[in-house]
């Protein structure tokens, strides 16, 4: 069979289903669009702070943070889009806005030639004309296919800054490099961040430094999320709130759940219902663990039943159009009542997690929250008899020589959270965390306990137990706010609430 190329095939394609009459037909006869502009959008003026807060850190160099492209799920369809977090962050756009953008902070210099700030300029593709080829011909992006995108004058109405067409991008990005510095967000677009890579090179930015500049740059909008704006602890408000009504529904359908067989795809699936209906949808994939599944930690593949006597660990947040997301835990008695070894379990996670909620204030250390947690998580085991003969708390506490418990509570106690679940990620240690804890700080407090069913060291009355209990909190002047106080977390608290959810 002769070689076709890719090219060729979609000319053929497009060949045997359009002629030049329906072509030029197709393009003819639409209503005028209206010109009616977006109204400011609230978050254009946090977006513009945040912009000018990582203007000071770098005068006098172009920024340049790509949102990232569509990216193909398999064949011809893509996955839906979610542009890149630092994007999102600057620019103010959330849920599938605007693939192939770009947010470049031009240098601007006053008459002295000194650095004078940054003007933001975002570069995208906008709308085409009908008359366009693109309109029909482009089933990726053509407006015929997946909708009409903004205008120019419709993106600087609505984040009240500058927009450019993304044809004049490589150009400008490049046009002075060599005579300052150029510095872009690597990971948001592979494809790109290797075509600058060459251009600013052959434009004479030196190749060496390149890369570690880049990341210095990656690093600083990283951490420039760690304290949150008013207005990024409302959209966690809401993140929370939201999530409470996914929580609640997944409480009310737990006898069908049961009853339906492979239960814990119904959770999923009744969690995902509410989070894309409140939000924009999971903010991340959800766990749904049953029985011994929830002492596999990153159980995602939900592919379980639901037994009547397994405990739940419903681990799910839903993300706002907003991409601001909240991580909640629960671990619900799928019968409404707890067996007595679930609650012994239960109650030891639960102390630990008082203990670590009352760890969070300003002054105190991130890293005094999972200790804290951890100390009652020990002071349990230790109690239990589940530590080596001989090794009390403080000896499994030693991080040089102990850490026993760790095979019952191997993960961290808390990490930030925001618009990644995870956020923050590249802070260093010393930011992050041996930092004290500020005001406008979001961290989850989640700690756990998990007995494995294969566990011959746990006692046997709680092999195949797991319980992880985590709420989401805002850090205040004088101690915090718990964003998820209105979770029951108490186990008789959790029996009330699924009680009462279920008679109504
Ligand atoms: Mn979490």
């Amino acid at each position: 069979m002769a070689h076709v190329s890719e090219e060729q095939k979609k000319a053929d394609n497009r060949a045997r289903v359009t002629t030049e009459e329906f072509r030029a037909f197709v393009k003819e006869g639409w209503a005028p669009r209206p010109d009616t502009r977006p109204e400011r959008a609230e978050v254009a003026e946090y977006a513009a702070r945040r912009r000018a807060a990582i203007s000071l850190a770098f005068p006098g160099e172009r920024l340049i943070i790509p949102a990232g492209g569509l990216k193909v799920r398999s064949n011809d369809t893509d996955y839906v889009f979610r542009p890149h977090s630092a994007f999102a962050h600057l620019t103010g756009l959330g849920a599938d806005r605007e693939p192939d953008a770009v947010l470049v902070l031009e240098p601007l210099f006053d008459a002295a030639g000194e650095p004078a700030g940054h003007e933001a300029v975002l570069f995208f593709k906008p709308l085409a004309d009908r008359e366009s080829d693109e309109f029909f011909d482009d089933t990726r992006y053509g407006e015929f296919w997946v909708g009409a995108r903004p205008t120019i004058e419709d993106i600087e109405a609505e984040l009240g800054l500058s927009a450019r067409d993304i044809g004049e991008f490589a150009d400008a990005a490049v046009k002075d490099a060599g005579q300052i510095g150029i510095r872009m967000v690597r990971d948001a677009d592979r494809e790109l961040t290797a075509q600058l890579d060459t251009s600013r090179v052959e434009h004479g930015q030196a190749e060496e430094t390149m890369a570690e500049q880049d990341d210095e740059l990656a690093h600083d909008l990283s951490h420039l999320r760690m304290i949150k704006d008013e207005w990024e602890i409302q959209q966690m408000r809401d993140a929370v709130d939201a999530t409470k009504v996914g929580f609640e529904a997944v409480i009310a359908d737990l006898p069908r759940a049961i009853e339906e067989g492979r239960g814990e795809r119904w959770v999923e699936g009744v969690f995902g219902l509410h989070a894309r209906h409140q939000g924009n949808g999971v903010g991340y994939d959800s766990i749904c663990a049953a029985g011994d599944h929830a002492n596999t930690l990153h159980w995602i593949k939900n592919t379980g039943d639901i037994d009547e006597d397994d405990l739940i660990l419903l681990d799910a947040g839903v993300e706002l159009d907003s991409l601001f997301t909240a991580d909640i835990t629960r671990t619900l008695p799928a019968s409404g009542t707890f067996s007595d070894a679930q609650r012994e379990v239960y109650d030891a996670v639960y102390a630990a997690q008082q203990a670590g909620l009352a760890a969070v204030k300003p002054g105190n250390k991130f890293s005094d929250v999972h200790a804290a947690a951890i100390r009652v998580i020990a002071e349990h085991l230790h109690a239990w008899g589940l530590l080596p003969e001989g090794v009390s708390v403080e000896d499994t506490l030693d991080t040089e020589h102990g850490q026993y418990h760790r095979r019952w509570m191997v993960h961290g106690t808390s990490h930030h959270l925001g618009i990644d679940v995870h956020d923050c990620a590249l802070a260093t240690r010393a930011e992050y965390m041996d930092a004290e804890l500020q005001p406008g700080m979001i961290l989850t407090v989640e700690p756990g306990l998990y007995f494995k069913s294969d566990d011959l060291l746990a006692p046997e009355r709680f092999r195949g137990i797991g319980v992880r209990i985590e709420d989401d909190v805002l850090v205040t002047e004088d101690g915090h706010e718990n964003l998820s106080a209105h979770f029951p977390s108490r186990s008789e608290d959790v029996e009330a609430w699924i009680a009462q959810v279920q008679s109504r």
